[in-house]
C-alpha cells in the first residue's frame, strides 16, 4: 500500500507526456517529505511575522528533461545535474580538470521572484516544465529561536533544498507551505534552492485543461520566518453567530504544554488570558464587548489582535462579523444583504502580467470594483488567490467567494486526487479564516453530476464545515436547458444543492447559445427556492475599441452591454437572487482563446482590458449595482 502511495505521489510529479517511468522508481523525489495540512507548520498570519524577504533576483536553470530528478536509464540523479548542491561549479572546474558539471548555479542568470517565469522572459513564454531556482543569503551566528522558509505559493509541484540538503516537498498551486529549516542553516552564507514543476496531468487539482494561463513558477512571496523556539503555530479569532468571541490556537514547541497565553485586542481595551492543555491547543470563548463595531463592506473595522505565548507573539488584522443563511436570505451581521459583485482571476493590470499581486496592484483591482462598480463582493476564482489579496478585501470592505481548483473534470476516482483537494481545502481555510471579508468557501467550478463526483464534493464540503461553522459553502453548479422551444428554460438537477448553503450557476445563454438576447429576460429557471442563489458568472466577450453598434455582432463592446443588459432584466425576475458575479473584471491569458481578429491567446469577457480600459458593458454593471445599493438604503 505504501509502496502504491510512494508511487502514486511521484507520479504526480512528472507530466503525463513526459514522465520517465524510471524516475518514479529511483524514489528520490519520494524521499522528500510532502509538506501537508496535516505535517506542516501551518503559520498563519506568517505575513505579519518577523522575517527575512527572500524577494528580488534569484538565479534559475531549466530542466526540461527533469535530469535533476533523474539519471541515465532511470537510476537517480546524476551529481553533474544536482542544482541543488553546495557548490560553486566553475570553480570546481578549474581546480580540477577531472570534474564535469552541467549546470552553474551561481552563474547562471537571474530573475525576480516572486513572479511567473512565464512573463519575465520572451524565451520562457511558453516553457511548462521544472525550472531551479536558488540564492544565497546572510545569518549572524548565534542566533536563536526557529526558522521557518514559508512560501505563499509555487506553481504546481515544488521541491525545496537548503544547504545542499533535501528539505520537503509540496503539491498545488495556490496555498501557502511552510518548512522548519532551523538546522540546516549556518552561520554566514546560506544556500536555497527550489525546483518548481508547472506541469499538470490528469490527477492533477486543476488538471491540465483550464481557461486560464497555467502560470509556472513561485508566483507568491518566500520568506525565512523567524520565531521563538515555542510559537503560535495556528490561530483563529472569531465572532460566532452567537454573538461571542472565540479563540482557538495550537502553540508549538518544547514548552508548549500549560503554557499561559493571552489574547490582546488593544482597539476594544480586551485582554484574555488562558492556559495551554497538554497538547499545545487554547480554546476559549467570551461574550463580544459591547464596543466591538462588526466589520461590513460600508466600515470594515479591522482591529489589532494578538497572541501573547511565552516569547511570542501571534499577531493579526482582524474584522468581526457574522455571516449566515435564513432560507433565501444571506445575512451578514443580522441583515440581508445583496452581493453586488464580479469575479476575478489571479491577474495584475498589463500588458504583460506576471502573477504579481503587490498591494498596490490588489488595490487597482479590488478599487474597480469598490469604487467603480459601486460593488461590495469579489469572486476570487477559481482557486485561492494571493493573501495580499484577501487582506486587502478585508480593508477595501469587499466580501469575498474563495474557491479550490476543483474544475471542469478531475479524476474523482483517483485516492491522490482527493487527497490534494482536501489538502488545498484545509491549506487555504486556514490561511483564511481570519479573514473577515471571506463570506464563502466554494469547493469546484462546473462539474458534472456523477455519484463519484458527488462523493468527492461531500467530502470537501465536510471538511470545510469541519474547518470553519462560521460561513457560508457552495460550489458554482451546472444547469440543464429543457428542451422546450421559446426562451431557455433552466432547471438546477443536481444534488449536490442540498449540502450547499448558498446556489451558485454560471449562465451563457446569449454568448454560448444562439439565443436573442432579446429573449433572456424570458428565461425560466427551474430552482430550489429555499436556498439564497447568486449567478456565479455570466458574461460575453469584448475587445476593448471594437465598436459595433448598427447590430451588434460578437465581440464588440455593443454586443457585451446588451448582453449585460438583457442578462440583468433577467436577474431582476429571479425571486432568490442574491447576488452576482459576472464574469469576469478583466481580461486575462487563456491559451486555449486563439480568436486572432479578437482574442490572441486572451479570453475578453473583461469588462476592463487587460491594460485596464473600461468597455461599455462596465457602466451598464456600475449603474445596476448603484441602483441595487440605493435599494439597499432604503
Ligand atoms: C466558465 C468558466 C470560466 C470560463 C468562462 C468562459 O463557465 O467557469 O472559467 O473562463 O466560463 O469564459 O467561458
Amino acid at each position: 500500500m505504501r509502496k502504491v502511495l510512494r508511487f502514486a505521489l511521484v507520479a504526480g510529479l512528472l507530466s503525463i507526456s513526459a514522465r520517465p517511468a524510471a524516475a518514479e522508481d529511483n524514489g528520490f523525489v519520494a524521499s522528500l517529505p510532502m509538506a501537508t495540512a496535516q505535517t506542516e507548520p501551518l503559520l498563519v498570519s506568517a505575513d505579519m511575522r518577523e522575517g527575512t524577504d527572500l524577494s528580488g533576483a534569484w538565479h534559475f536553470s531549466i530542466d526540461p528533461y527533469r535530469s535533476g530528478l533523474s539519471g541515465f536509464h532511470g537510476a537517480p540523479p546524476d551529481p553533474r545535474q544536482q542544482r541543488w548542491r553546495d557548490i560553486d561549479t566553475r570553480k570546481a572546474m578549474a581546480e580540477d580538470s577531472r570534474a564535469l558539471f552541467e549546470f552553474d548555479m551561481l552563474h547562471a542568470p537571474t530573475v525576480t521572484l516572486p513572479g511567473s517565469w512565464l512573463a519575465e522572459r520572451p524565451e520562457m513564454r511558453h516553457y511548462q516544465g521544472l525550472v531551479w531556482y536558488q540564492r544565497h543569503f546572510d545569518l549572524p551566528a548565534g542566533r536563536k529561536g526557529r526558522y521557518f522558509l514559508r512560501f505563499g505559493a509555487a506553481n504546481y509541484q515544488t521541491l525545496v533544498f537548503v544547504n545542499g540538503q533535501p528539505v520537503g516537498r509540496h503539491e498545488g498551486g495556490f496555498t501557502p507551505f511552510a518548512f522548519d529549516v532551523t538546522k540546516l542553516l549556518r552561520d554566514g552564507d546560506n544556500q536555497v534552492t527550489i525546483g518548481v514543476d508547472s506541469v499538470s496531468h490528469a490527477e492533477s487539482v486543476p488538471p491540465p485543461v483550464t481557461d486560464w494561463e497555467n502560470y509556472g513558477g513561485v508566483t507568491r512571496p518566500v520568506r525565512l520566518v523567524h520565531t521563538a523556539d515555542t510559537y503560535v503555530d495556528n490561530a483563529w479569532v472569531r465572532l460566532t453567530r452567537e454573538g461571542k468571541l472565540a479563540i482557538d490556537a495550537r502553540v508549538d514547541g518544547a514548552s508548549a504544554a500549560g503554557l499561559p497565553v493571552r489574547l490582546e485586542i488593544p482597539g476594544l481595551k480586551l485582554t484574555l488570558a488562558g492556559k495551554t492543555d497538554a497538547a499545545g491547543n487554547w480554546r476559549a470563548t467570551m461574550a463580544a464587548p459591547r464596543a466591538l463595531v462588526r466589520w461590513s463592506p460600508e466600515r470594515p473595522q479591522l482591529y489589532d489582535v494578538a497572541i501573547a505565548a511565552g516569547e511570542d507573539r501571534w499577531r493579526d488584522r482582524i474584522g468581526f462579523r457574522t455571516i449566515e443563511r435564513r432560507g433565501a436570505e444571506i445575512l451578514l451581521n443580522g441583515k440581508p444583504i445583496f452581493l453586488r459583485g464580479i469575479s476575478m482571476h489571479e491577474e495584475e493590470i498589463s500588458a504583460n502580467p506576471a502573477r504579481q499581486i503587490t498591494p498596490e496592484a490588489a488595490r487597482r483591482l479590488l478599487g474597480e470594483i469598490k469604487d467603480g462598480l459601486h460593488g461590495n463582493y469579489v469572486r476570487l476564482s477559481h482557486y485561492p488567490h494571493s493573501e495580499v489579496m484577501t487582506r486587502t478585501a478585508d480593508e477595501l470592505g469587499l466580501l469575498v467567494w474563495s474557491e479550490v481548483p476543483v474544475y471542469w473534470m478531475v479524476a474523482w476516482t483517483n485516492p491522490d486526487t482527493l487527497a490534494a483537494a482536501r489538502n488545498m481545502v484545509a491549506e487555504n481555510v486556514l490561511r483564511d479564516r481570519n479573514r473577515a471579508a471571506v463570506a464563502i468557501w466554494s469547493v469546484s467550478n462546473e462539474t458534472p453530476v456523477s455519484e463519484a463526483r458527488n462523493a468527492f464534493l461531500r467530502t470537501l464540503i465536510a471538511d470545510v464545515r469541519k474547518l470553519d461553522d462560521t460561513r457560508l459553502v457552495s460550489a458554482a453548479l451546472l444547469v440543464e436547458r429543457d428542451k422546450v422551444a421559446g426562451p431557455p428554460s433552466m432547471t438546477m438537477a443536481d444534488p449536490l444543492a442540498e449540502d450547499l448553503d448558498v446556489l451558485a450557476i454560471n449562465t451563457y445563454n446569449g454568448w454560448y447559445t444562439p439565443d436573442d438576447l432579446a429573449v433572456l429576460p424570458n428565461s425560466v429557471w427551474h430552482v430550489p427556492s429555499d436556498k439564497p442563489l447568486v449567478f456565479s458568472e455570466f458574461g460575453a466577450d469584448a475587445k476593448a475599441g471594437f465598436h459595433d453598434p448598427d447590430h451588434p455582432q460578437k465581440f464588440s463592446e455593443e454586443f457585451q452591454a446588451e448582453f449585460y443588459r438583457q442578462t440583468l432584466a433577467m436577474a431582476e425576475r429571479l425571486p432568490t437572487l442574491r447576488g452576482t458575479s459576472p464574469w469576469i473584471l478583466k481580461d486575462f491569458r487563456a491559451p486555449i482563446r486563439q480568436n486572432p481578429d479578437f482574442q490572441q491567446g486572451w479570453n475578453r469577457k473583461g469588462l476592463i482590458s487587460e491594460t485596464g480600459e473600461r468597455k461599455l458593458a462596465f457602466s451598464v454593471l456600475a449603474e445596476w449595482y448603484a441602483r441595487k445599493a440605493g435599494e439597499k438604503a432604503k
